[in-house]
């Protein structure tokens, strides 16, 4: 009989997160029975073990000849229906609650469906219920470098320290961490990682090849608990490692050479999941510099991969980065669409094409990006970004749960179509928030984005405040009600605070160039990144509009595309990114544009005073180390808030000429 997994020690001073060993009480306390073998039930075997060592039940493995009742039923096995892979069963009736999978991982997640249900699951009978991912991948990208970079440093947009898996230009060595890490991503569904960033330098283009070994000591810490590894390489890999001379992805020596890179990869890593690539894309190599499209060189490295079951992530974030700002025929938004919409039905099966959820960047509010409603015969993926490079860099409170559920009900079809969520059949992907923080992510309470982003990607039509409940419900064990209340509080409305006291009604943008962080209203106005608002003195917005705009409205389907044409019928939230308007526009709210602005600005900054009140009062109700950190992080938000507020108002004051007619302070 194999040996069960143990599990893994959290090195001294580490936050457990949403597994707090008390979460395993119920489980623990009791008789469990695991049937079946595979090596992940060999995880359950291990986290059952564990749980029963500390609350004094009892574990079996297969038939132990007693008659005993058991309390909890583990059961891998060829089940009467299909669960796939990943998808379980859990009823209960006569005192027994039985979890029934057919896949290895299924009954992991079987096991933390347990742990969540608690003591529930062990109450009364529980009628069949069958639990099934609605996306088989479920992936976090990690930023992370290898080496520091000179201005990126260890973690590209990274605001939790340093990186989990690399310090100093080496892997820093800490299998149980990275083992404690895959247990918690497993724990709320998450089953991809990708190790590195996107921005492949040299150092970290050798994980592909002399420094795969890494890679793999990485992929077997994380298998454990079901994550497969995936690695991010550089579209001139044959050049800059293999020596060729071209990396032309129809040239057949180059297609050889990626064969063999992927062939070695397998050999190290037999359940790798595939590559990453950032091509043509801000300074990244890419297939244009041989006259290809993205398809030939997505479909080079998926026909590198395919034989042994691997799949290319080829990112659609593809864009000019060197735009002449004079230039307003020019428009970011639409480069994604321009350049892999004409693609559809040229990608291998085994490529999937990756599109962040909005055309720009991550911004606080974007529409759905029109590729997602463009290519039915693509695999699409959806990309978030959970580290919160836009959105308060895990110094401001800002619960992404909502944003991401939006964009996943969206449906670009209208009524008739599908959802982004349905839509997305190639996986959800989002950039990690993780670092080497004893919190993990920074701010305690970004944890949440994380959490929600594996649940939504289990499920992208479940309602994220629920998740939020189970994560409060996880991390704060036995929660009393004030605490529930509390935190729901400052976490629910958290994303709409911060819109309303940075860029406005969709505009975008006006962070300080470089970090991202702060506002700096004129930061990237005469840039050459292609991200403008175009503020003069009569209005502010651009115009996206097919008719006398840049077209980009007009890649959306019916219905979108003429709601977005008029500023009649665009929402307000989104008027400035598609239509540049004049300051007393009048919003469906009522309200003037300019008015719009500087309320907002001053809601803003009270919700966050407010938050900033109600977490104090919270004091006695969480431990001291967590509750600091975030008081001392509140503080900071507070700060900001109010020079946003103070910058943007000023800003749009001078610009406008026209006072707030509440005749509040603006400089
Ligand atoms: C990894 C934005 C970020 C970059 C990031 C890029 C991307 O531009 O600012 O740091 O690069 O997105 O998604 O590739």
């Amino acid at each position: 009989m194999p040996l069960p997994v143990p599990v893994p020690v959290l090195p001294e001073g580490i936050d457990p997160a949403w597994l707090p060993p008390e979460a395993f009480r119920p489980l623990g306390a009791r008789r469990t029975r695991i049937r079946g073998s595979g090596p992940l039930v060999e995880t359950v075997h291990g986290e059952v073990s564990d749980a029963c060592r500390r609350f004094g039940g009892e574990v079996v493995r297969d038939d132990d000849g007693t008659a005993a009742p058991y309390d909890l039923v583990l059961c891998r096995t060829d089940g009467p229906e299909d669960l796939g892979d990943e998808g379980f069963a859990c009823e209960r009736s006569a005192g027994t609650t039985t979890v029934t999978a057919s896949g290895p991982r299924g009954l992991l997640y079987g096991l933390f469906h347990v742990v969540r249900l608690g003591e529930d699951a062990f109450r009364g009978e529980r009628p069949r219920e069958v639990h099934r991912p609605a996306v088989a991948l479920r992936m976090l990208d990690h930023w992370d470098n290898v080496a520091v970079h000179p201005v990126m440093g260890q973690v590209e947009r990274g605001y939790a320290g340093g990186s989990l898996f690399w310090r100093d230009g080496r892997a820093r060595g800490e299998p149980e961490r990275v083992r404690a890490y895959g247990r918690l991503l497993a724990a709320c569904g998450i089953n991809a990682v990708s190790v590195n960033n996107v921005n492949v330098h040299a150092t970290e283009a050798r994980l592909l090849t002399d420094r795969l070994g890494e890679v793999a000591d990485l992929a077997a810490a994380l298998r454990p608990y079901g994550v497969r590894t995936h690695l991010s390489v550089t579209f001139a890999a044959p050049v800059v490692l293999g020596g060729l001379a071209t990396a032309d992805p129809l040239d057949a020596s180059v297609r050889a050479w990626w064969a063999d890179a992927a062939a070695r990869v397998y050999a190290a890593i037999p359940d790798f999941g595939g590559f990453v690539v950032k091509a043509d894309s801000e300074g990244q190599p890419g297939p244009f510099a041989y006259g290809r499209s993205h398809a030939d060189g997505a479909d080079a490295l998926a026909a590198a991969l395919a034989p042994h079951g691997g799949t290319v992530h080829w990112r659609a974030f593809v864009y000019d980065h060197r735009q002449d700002w004079r230039d307003r025929t020019t428009d970011r938004a639409r480069a994604a669409y321009d350049h892999f919409a004409p693609l559809d039905g040229e990608f291998a099966d085994n490529a999937v094409l990756q599109v962040k959820h909005g055309p720009m960047d991550f911004q606080v509010r974007e529409p759905v990006s029109p590729v997602l409603g463009a290519m039915p015969r693509t695999r699409l993926a959806v990309e978030v970004q959970a580290t919160q490079e836009y959105t308060g860099q895990q110094r401001h409170v800002c619960w992404l749960g909502p944003m991401w559920s939006e964009a996943l009900r969206f449906r670009p079809g209208g009524d008739a179509g599908g959802c982004v969520g349905e839509v997305a059949r190639g996986g959800l992907v989002a950039v990690s928030n993780v670092g080497d923080d004893p919190f993990w992510t920074g701010h305690p309470l970004a944890q949440a984005n994380l959490y929600t982003f594996g649940r939504l990607a289990w499920r992208p039509d479940d309602d994220p405040r629920r998740i939020l409940d189970e994560w409060i419900g996880l991390t704060f064990l036995s929660a009393p009600e004030r605490l529930i209340t509390g935190l729901r509080a400052v976490l629910h409305g958290s994303w709409r605070t911060y819109e309303k006291y940075t860029a406005p009604l969709g505009v975008g943008f006006m962070v300080q160039p470089g970090h991202h962080y702060g506002p700096s209203v004129d930061g990237y106005e005469y840039s050459p990144w292609g991200t403008y608002h175009f503020a003069d003195r009569d209005g502010v917005g651009v115009d996206r509009s097919a008719a006398t705009g840049t077209g980009y409205a007009a890649q959306y389907g019916k219905p979108w595309a003429e709601v977005y044409e008029s500023p009649g019928s665009c929402p307000d939230e989104l008027l400035l990114f598609f239509h540049h308007v004049p300051y007393e526009h009048v919003l469906h709210s009522g309200k003037t544009v300019i008015q719009h602005i500087y309320d907002s600005h001053f809601e803003g900054v009270e919700e966050t005073e407010e938050a900033l009140r109600v977490w104090e009062g919270l004091a006695d109700l969480v431990a001291p180390a967590r509750h600091a950190r975030v008081a001392e992080r509140y503080a900071e938000q507070l700060r900001s808030a109010r020079e946003w507020r103070d910058q943007v108002n000023s800003y749009f004051l001078r610009k406008s000429g026209v006072p707030d007619e509440r005749g509040r302070t603006v400089y």
